[in-house]
């Protein structure tokens, strides 16, 4: 791609998002653009892999079997959307190992949520329920991004992540529909959830400082608060259904606008997670480094496979018609 800007090509380039069309990675496109989606794509990676983590430490503690199944599934699945991410990122000219490599030295983000701990089962359904379920609001718009491979991305991920969502929303009713410790230990899992869950849609408006780029370029379809409150909206009725109380006493629904009213976040939480000081940062970071490192014999074999596979003359492919087995 011709990287040259100009402002009768940033004018062409506007006049295409403002038509609603797809940008493709072979379309010129402004610099600021590509940095944008590069950020966000590969950030989004880094926190479908980092949020294996928390997960990942109850599938040998499962209640059932199914339960087992369930999450084994559901934390597989997280691993494909990074890569299905990474690969849209990939799009833009940067190689997963740079993207990486950002991750492990600290350089890039992951999701705030993920510096959380899972304490109880509750956790894992409080997970599903909330997190993926902030996940499918954010995803959802999208999408419906102005970047291809972003967007087509998304299709497939949102379906996977309504799923989650709702396997997380059985796990806690059925525990709040259970015996007095199973009903407290759901109600604390939600305590811990419920406002670290909010923070994931990123700062309030007005300290958002890629929201005005990224809305005028229609990557990002709504603002991050706009995206808050219809996450609250939706959620409040789904807590009400199975008598699990949201930690906001402040939790109000206004008629005249037809919202969930909720009270304040608390920001400096947010900025302390985002700093590397949040209750897990650095076991999560540990963890992931490690996971890399014990991971390069795999990354060599594969490589060390695919290298002989080029230098192999191709096999003949026979014409002969296979027969069915015959029946005994
Ligand atoms: N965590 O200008 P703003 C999942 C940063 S995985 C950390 O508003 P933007 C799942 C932000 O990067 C879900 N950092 O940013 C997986 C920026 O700093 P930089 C992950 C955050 O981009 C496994 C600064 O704060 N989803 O669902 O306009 C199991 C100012 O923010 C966060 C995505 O990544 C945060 N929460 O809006 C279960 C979705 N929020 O980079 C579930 C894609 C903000 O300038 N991303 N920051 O240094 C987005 O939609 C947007 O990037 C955000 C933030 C709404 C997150």
């Amino acid at each position: 791609m011709d990287a040259v800007e100009s402002p009768e090509r940033r004018a062409a380039f506007e006049a295409r998002i403002a038509a609603g069309e797809v940008i493709e990675p072979k379309d010129w496109m402004p610099e600021g653009y590509r940095r944008q989606l590069l950020r966000m794509m590969s950030q989004h990676a880094h926190s479908e892999v980092v949020g294996m983590l928390p997960e990942g430490n109850w599938i040998t503690r499962a209640p059932t079997l199914r339960r087992k199944i369930g999450l084994l599934a559901k934390v597989q699945d997280e691993a494909g959307h990074g890569l299905y991410l990474y690969c849209a990122a990939e799009s833009l000219g940067v190689s997963r190992d740079e993207m990486l490599d950002a991750l492990h030295d600290g350089a890039a983000r992951y999701a705030s949520i993920f510096n959380y701990p899972t304490l109880s089962w509750a956790d894992i359904g409080a997970i599903g329920w909330l997190v993926d379920g902030a996940a499918v609001v954010n995803q959802t718009l999208l999408a419906k991004c102005s970047f291809g491979p972003y967007a087509r991305a998304m299709l497939r991920i949102c379906r996977e992540e309504n799923f989650h969502r709702r396997q997380g929303y059985e796990i806690v009713a059925t525990l709040a529909r259970g015996t007095a410790a199973q009903r407290a230990m759901v109600q604390d899992a939600v305590n811990r959830w419920w406002w670290p869950t909010l923070m994931m849609f990123g700062p309030p408006d007005a300290e958002s400082a890629n929201s005005e780029a990224l809305m005028r370029w229609r990557v990002k379809r709504q603002s991050n608060d706009a995206q808050r409150q219809w996450f609250i909206n939706l959620t409040v009725p789904q807590a009400n259904a199975i008598g699990i109380e949201l930690p906001d006493p402040e939790l109000e629904f206004d008629a005249e606008s037809g919202n969930w009213k909720s009270g304040a976040v608390d920001w400096d939480e947010f900025r302390r997670v985002l700093r590397g000081d949040g209750p897990c940062n650095h076991e999560r970071m540990a963890a992931r480094r490690r996971a890399h490192e014990e991971g390069r014999w795999v990354r060599q074999a594969a490589q060390a496979f695919e290298a002989r596979r080029r230098t192999r003359a191709p096999r003949e492919i026979s014409t002969t018609p296979r027969r069915e087995p015959a029946h005994v």
